[in-house]
C-alpha cells in the first residue's frame, strides 16, 4: 500500500493539470471533466454524511430501470452529477445507472468529444446502516462525428477505449480514486478545507491477495468449477494458503479495501443472476482498469473484461477483479467448461 511520505500538499485540481502537462496535444476537456466530478462527490459526500439527520433515508419508493427501489441518496446524487456535468460543454451525452437509455446534453448547451457513465451511488442498499456506498465513473472519447449529439454508439465501447475511470467511497474518510492511464492516485477529503488532497499517489496492488470478497449464500446456485474456485480461495484444496473472507456487500467499498490490502473480488453468475449481477459499463469497466493500472488484473471468468464488446447500456458481467496472482488462479480454473 502506498502512503504518500511527501510533506508537500497536493490538490486534486493541481495533480490532474501536472498529469495534464505530459500530454502536449491535450486540450484540458478531460481534465475539466475529473475536476467537475471531484466537485460533485464533495456534493454527495455531503449528503451521505447528512443522511442520518436529513431526512433523506429512506427509498425514493420509485423503482430504478434494474427494478431495484431505488432509495433518495440515489435520487439526489444522480441529479447532483447530471447538473454538474450538463452545461461543461466537455460531454456529447452520458448514461447512468439510474436512468434507462442515453442522457442526452440540454440542447443549449455545447456538446463536447467525451461521454460519461455513472454509477452514482453504488451500494445504495446500505445506506441506511451507515455502511460505506460509493461513486463510480467511466469517460469515454465519442467514436460519432464532433458537434451533434452521442449515441449508443459512443457508450457501447470496450473498457480498453477508457480515458478515465475512477471511484469516490463515502467512508470513514471521503476518497476519490482515478486513473487516466497513468497509474492510480487516491485523494482524501480535507473537510475543514473542502479540498481532495493527494493521499495515495502510484496505488500498487499486492500480486497476492490477502482478501476473498464473494458472498457465498449463492454457492448453491454457481457452476462447480467456481464453487472448486472458492474453495481453492479459502485454502481447502491444499493449494493456497487460506484467505481473509471480507464481504460488506457494498462493491466500492469492498473493491478499495482488496485495491489497498490486496484481494479477489468475485460475483460470479449463478442461476439467479446467469451474466452476473454488477454492470459492465460503470461497475465493471472502470473498478477494472484502475485495477490493472495498480498491477492487478480484472476477468469475466473466460477473458480480461476491458475486452468485451458492450451490446446494451445496462449490461451484466460476472465479475473476477483483484491481486493478479489470484485472478490468474481464477481464469485458470474457470477455463474448464
Ligand atoms: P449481493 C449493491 O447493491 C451491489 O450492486 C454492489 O455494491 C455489491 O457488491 C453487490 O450489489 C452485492 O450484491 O447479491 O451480494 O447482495
Amino acid at each position: 500500500m502506498v502512503k504518500n511520505t511527501s510533506t508537500s500538499v497536493v490538490t486534486i485540481e493541481r495533480f490532474i493539470i501536472e498529469q495534464e502537462r505530459e500530454h502536449p496535444h491535450a486540450t484540458g476537456a478531460l481534465s475539466n471533466i475529473l475536476a467537475d466530478l471531484a466537485v460533485a462527490s464533495k456534493m454527495i459526500a455531503n449528503k451521505v454524511r447528512l443522511a442520518g439527520l436529513a431526512d433523506v433515508l429512506g427509498a425514493e419508493g420509485s423503482q430504478n430501470v434494474q427494478g431495484e427501489t431505488q432509495q433518495k441518496l440515489d435520487v439526489i446524487s444522480n441529479d447532483i452529477i447530471y447538473k454538474a456535468m450538463d452545461h461543461g460543454g466537455r460531454l456529447c451525452a452520458m448514461a447512468s445507472e439510474e436512468m434507462e437509455g442515453i442522457i442526452p446534453i440540454p440542447d443549449q448547451f455545447k456538446k463536447g468529444n467525451y461521454v460519461l457513465l455513472f454509477d452514482p451511488l453504488d451500494g445504495s442498499s446500505n445506506i441506511d446502516v451507515n455502511v460505506p456506498v460509493g461513486t463510480i465513473f467511466s469517460v469515454l472519447r465519442r467514436v460519432t462525428p464532433a458537434g451533434g449529439d452521442g449515441t449508443l454508439d459512443d457508450l457501447l465501447q470496450p473498457g480498453y477505449k477508457q480515458v478515465a475511470a475512477g471511484y469516490v467511497v463515502y467512508g470513514s474518510s471521503t476518497m476519490f480514486v482515478y486513473t487516466t492511464g497513468q497509474g492510480a492516485h487516491g485523494f482524501t477529503l480535507d473537510p475543514s478545507i473542502g479540498e481532495f488532497l493527494l493521499s495515495h499517489p502510484h496505488i500498487r496492488t499486492p500480486d497476492k491477495g490477502r482478501y476473498l470478497s464473494v458472498n457465498e449464500a449463492y454457492e448453491q446456485h454457481w457452476e462447480e468449477n467456481v464453487r472448486a474456485l472458492i474453495r481453492r480461495y479459502r485454502g481447502m484444496d491444499g493449494r493456497r494458503e487460506a484467505m481473509n473472507v471480507r464481504y460488506i456487500g457494498s462493491l466500492v467499498a469492498d473493491f478499495h479495501r482488496n485495491l489497498l490490502g490486496g484481494g479477489l473480488f468475485a460475483y460470479p453468475a449463478n442461476r439467479k443472476s446467469p451474466t452476473g449481477k454488477l454492470r459492465l459499463l460503470y461497475e465493471c469497466n472502470p473498478l477494472a482498469w484502475i485495477c490493472e493500472q495498480a498491477g492487478g488484473a480484472a476477468i469475466d471468468g473466460q477473458r480480461r473484461i476491458l475486452e468485451v464488446q458492450p451490446t446494451q447500456l445496462h449490461q451484466r458481467s460476472p465479475y473476477f477483479v483483484g491481486s493478479k496472482h489470484d485472478v490468474e488462479i481464477a481464469a485458470e480454473m474457470l477455463a474448464t467448461a
